[in-house]
């Protein structure tokens, strides 16, 4: 439509009158409220008369990353953990202040009015809010990343817990809206499913390929604004949400089944209507390839797009400008899409869209456990995507070939490395579709990533020894630090200035201060911590009931429940303290407040007795009054983003325990260091690249390590340190008395049966010694709190090196190969 809307686009002001004005406006005539509505209209005021300054540098950002031979880098994933994004906004304008004093004129409360916004819970744990923290990080070093991932309409479940046992509710967290999405139906795709591939000859006699009689869905992209911390850059993360083709309802409706179509179109909004809940155990569930396809189908139809809107129909250049990070192996499908949008829908030869592919992905890996690997059944991917199946094939066979030509006589590394696994059932493997299509891949500490290079992958290292490096993980100290914990900020800002903020390797100026002397400034710290213990406190009181001391050592483990996490390492050691406790063992006693918080798998039954155990050992201490203060156990109930924003910084001991060799990385153990937590942990993961920058000294170590767990394995006898170990009968022995579930007798009996289980792969008992022990050492250090203070200084000052800023860096630098673009100031043109 003509118009002459001029394209200079005023910056908004923000002095506190100018945000008091626009929030009067949002409230009263845009939303149609007034004094008195319920909280999350407040919330919406609030956030978009902030939106609104957003808003201007979004288009400045779009402006200038859209032109011409601009490279851009695309992060495909199912999951962005993104938690909420008022304060993180607020923080990244530099408007905190202003909105604060604009919210006290109305009698309000910034922080009671950030606690309104739902946590946007798109992931699982890691590995999704891994790619949140990437996000944050591409937009404050002005990189050209743009986000592609799905708008579920239910997150990562709520988790109540009723007498000690998880329930999951619907997370209904598009309830009231969501203020930070857009959406944006003029960038709808189409993506098929079903049908069939008819093949025909093109008018130069080459055989081409169609997909014909397919069953298509809309995608609909939302698109979310990310901004960079105090740059002006806004980078977009675009979500898609399904919906159904009009053509597709007509159809049944004009047929006279009217149900009939409704029920094709709620098929077609399943795609996207629920996360799915577990991160280890693929179960192969269609829905979940639908979800995959979708997402890579959308995502890469919406990038052609847009190259050919800039770039016109000329694909010689497209490798060059183009790169894709795939997340794990959930958008992997993505491989053989874009071979199918080149060579079917842009009409390029096989050669030239295998050159385009292999040149823009990349794949990162987060995970070695073989349960954990995706794999999908062939007679599936002939239902639901044949088209994409004639491709997988024709890769397999070209990689086939380049396998004869490494290894000609060896029949056996064909039938190991091939995408297909053969057998009654033929499966997808995809992370052999990953790396085969990818030019990186990349683990995400440095230990997992040498064993990508010497187990798992071992023979495509082999092959293609150049595609394969790390990346070790890191987290935003914008949200982890600045945003969780303003006290320690507002410290660390007046004693060496804020420059850590946008570059966290400076944060190393605070080791002078952990020196012995400097006793005003370990007064400081201390205080900080203490008052972000109260604060959590008061959060256990209020949710747990369960009154914990802010003098105790508050020992905290929060992540996925799973079994190689040891969270029954954890429960071991709880109950070896209360039983210390009432054989009156309590000599230089040590105070502690233990939590655990933690989602399990809804299907994973151990995971699932795992929560139950510890709630029950949390019942029988904190009720029994011999132990009082000298032991309190709490779960935490619904662990998200937001509540690790609060506990984090209330941590004395941060829990990090896994079996070594089976954490790829870990991520709350750097939040936990960078907000002066001590580490106790298993050489695993990237603990030892915080054990490496921090010092032995200043971190807690035990257990075997990955050689050791190796070399064990094949004859553990978890029997043996049973016999050997006094402290591991008497904790066991309460646990087989059901001492924990007097009324519910032999519920825990599987725990204790998996424990000892010569066929435990966790080897938990084995390192049960190990760990009493050095908890015993976190005691005695406690006892000498000024150590603990310079051990707790030296592990924030330490923490430069886990920044993501760091680690996006790395990928640009090694991987991805990108400009950084600054939006430009002034006039829009
Ligand atoms: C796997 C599956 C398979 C079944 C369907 C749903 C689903 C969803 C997620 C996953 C991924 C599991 C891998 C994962 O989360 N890895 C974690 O990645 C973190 C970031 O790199 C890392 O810090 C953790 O150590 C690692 O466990």
């Amino acid at each position: 439509m003509k118009n002459c809307i001029p394209e200079e686009i005023q910056t908004l002001p923000s002095t506190p009158d100018a945000l008091a004005k626009s929030f009067k406006r949002y409230l009263i005539y845009h939303i149609g409220r007034k004094t008195g509505c319920p909280p999350n209209y407040l919330f919406e005021a609030v956030s978009k008369t902030l939106r609104d300054r957003v808003m201007v540098n979004w288009h400045k950002t779009r402006a200038a990353q859209e032109q011409k031979g601009v490279k851009q880098a695309y992060y495909l994933s199912l999951e962005f953990l993104m938690g909420r994004a008022l304060g993180n906004h607020l923080i990244n304008l530099d408007l905190t202040d202003n909105m604060r004093k604009t919210l006290e004129g109305f009698c309000m409360d910034l922080e009671e009015i950030e606690s309104v916004e739902a946590d946007a819970g798109l992931g699982n744990g890691g590995l999704g809010r891994l790619a949140a923290c990437f996000m944050d990080s591409c937009a404050s070093l002005n990189l050209p990343v743009m986000g592609y991932g799905l708008h579920y309409e239910y997150g990562m479940f709520r988790q109540l817990i009723n007498h000690g046992y998880q329930e999951e509710e619907p997370d209904q967290w598009l309830r009231h809206g969501n203020p930070w999405e857009l959406r944006r139906p003029e960038y709808t795709q189409r993506v098929h499913f079903g049908g069939r591939t008819e093949f025909y000859r093109d008018k130069n006699n080459h055989l081409r390929a169609h997909w014909v009689d397919t069953h298509d869905v809309l995608a609909v992209p939302y698109d979310v604004p990310i901004s960079g911390y105090k740059n002006n850059t806004v980078n977009t993360l675009r979500l898609w949400k399904a919906a159904a083709t009009e053509e597709f309802d007509l159809y049944e409706f004009n047929a006279g089944d009217y149900a009939g179509s409704m029920a094709a179109k709620n098929s077609a909004e399943n795609i996207t209507m629920v996360l799915y809940p577990n991160d280890s155990s693929e179960n192969g569930k269609e829905l979940r390839l639908r979800q995959q396809y979708f997402l890579a189908s959308a995502s890469l139809q919406d990038i052609l797009r847009r190259w050919e809107l800039r770039e016109g129909k000329n694909y010689q250049y497209f490798a060059e400008k183009n790169v894709f990070q795939m997340n794990d192996t959930h958008p992997t499908i993505s491989v053989a899409e874009l071979m199918r949008l080149l060579m079917d829908e842009k009409n390029l030869g096989w050669d030239q869209a295998w050159a385009i592919t292999t040149k823009t992905l990349a794949y990162t890996n987060h995970t070695l456990l073989p349960e954990a690997l995706e794999k999908w059944s062939v007679e599936l991917f002939q239902a639901l995507l044949p088209r994409l199946l004639d491709i997988i094939y024709e890769i397999n066979a070209h990689f086939m070939d380049a396998v004869r030509a490494k290894w000609p006589t060896n029949i056996e590394k064909q039938r190991q490395l091939s995408i297909i696994e053969e057998g009654p059932h033929p499966q997808i493997r995809m992370a052999h579709l990953a790396i085969v299509g990818s030019f990186s891949v990349n683990g995400v500490a440095d230990l997992h990533s040498k064993l990508l290079c010497q187990g798992l992958f071992k023979d495509f290292y082999a092959l293609w020894p150049e595609k394969f490096n790390n990346k070790t993980n890191g987290v935003t100290p914008r949200r982890w630090i600045v945003h969780a914990n303003p006290l320690l900020t507002k410290l660390i800002n007046k004693t060496i200035g804020d420059e850590w903020i946008a570059d966290l390797s400076k944060i190393s100026q605070l080791k002078p201060f952990a020196a012995e002397d400097q006793k005003a400034f370990h007064a400081q710290f201390k205080a900080v911590k203490q008052a972000n213990k109260q604060r959590l406190a008061h959060i256990i009181q209020e949710t747990c009931g369960i009154a914990f001391n802010t003098e105790s050592i508050f020992d905290i483990q929060v992540k996925r429940i799973h079994e190689y996490k040891r969270q029954l390492l954890n429960a071991l050691h709880m109950i070896h303290l209360y039983s210390q406790i009432k054989q009156g063992k309590t000599d230089n006693w040590v105070n502690r407040c233990i939590l655990v918080g933690g989602k399990a798998a809804p299907s994973y039954v151990m995971a699932k007795k795992i929560i139950k155990l510890i709630n029950n050992i949390a019942y029988v201490v904190n009720n029994d009054p011999e132990v009082g203060d000298k032991l309190k156990i709490a779960f935490y109930p619904n662990y998200d983003v937001s509540s690790m924003e609060i506990i984090a910084p209330a941590a004395d001991l941060s829990e990090q325990i896994s079996t070594a060799g089976k954490e790829a990385s870990g991520t709350g153990n750097m939040k936990f260091m960078m907000n002066g937590a001590l580490t106790i942990g298993t050489y695993d993961g990237a603990n030892i690249e915080i054990l490496e920058q921090v010092g032995e000294d200043n971190f807690f170590l035990f257990g075997l390590k990955v050689n050791e767990i190796e070399a064990l394995l094949p004859h553990y006898q978890p029997i043996d340190y049973l016999q050997q170990d006094n402290d591991l009968q008497n904790v066991m022995h309460l646990l087989k008395s059901n001492h924990f579930n007097a009324l519910e007798p032999h519920i825990f009996d599987d725990i204790i049966n998996s424990l000892l289980s010569p066929h435990d792969p966790w080897m938990t008992l084995a390192d049960f010694r190990s760990y009493v022990d050095t908890q015993n050492q976190v005691a005695q250090t406690w006892l000498n709190q000024s150590q603990w203070i310079r051990m707790s200084i030296m592990n924030t000052a330490s923490s430069g090196f886990f920044s993501t800023d760091r680690t996006m860096q790395e990928y640009n630098h090694d991987i991805w190969k990108l400009k950084t673009i600054k939006p430009q100031l002034g006039t829009l043109k």
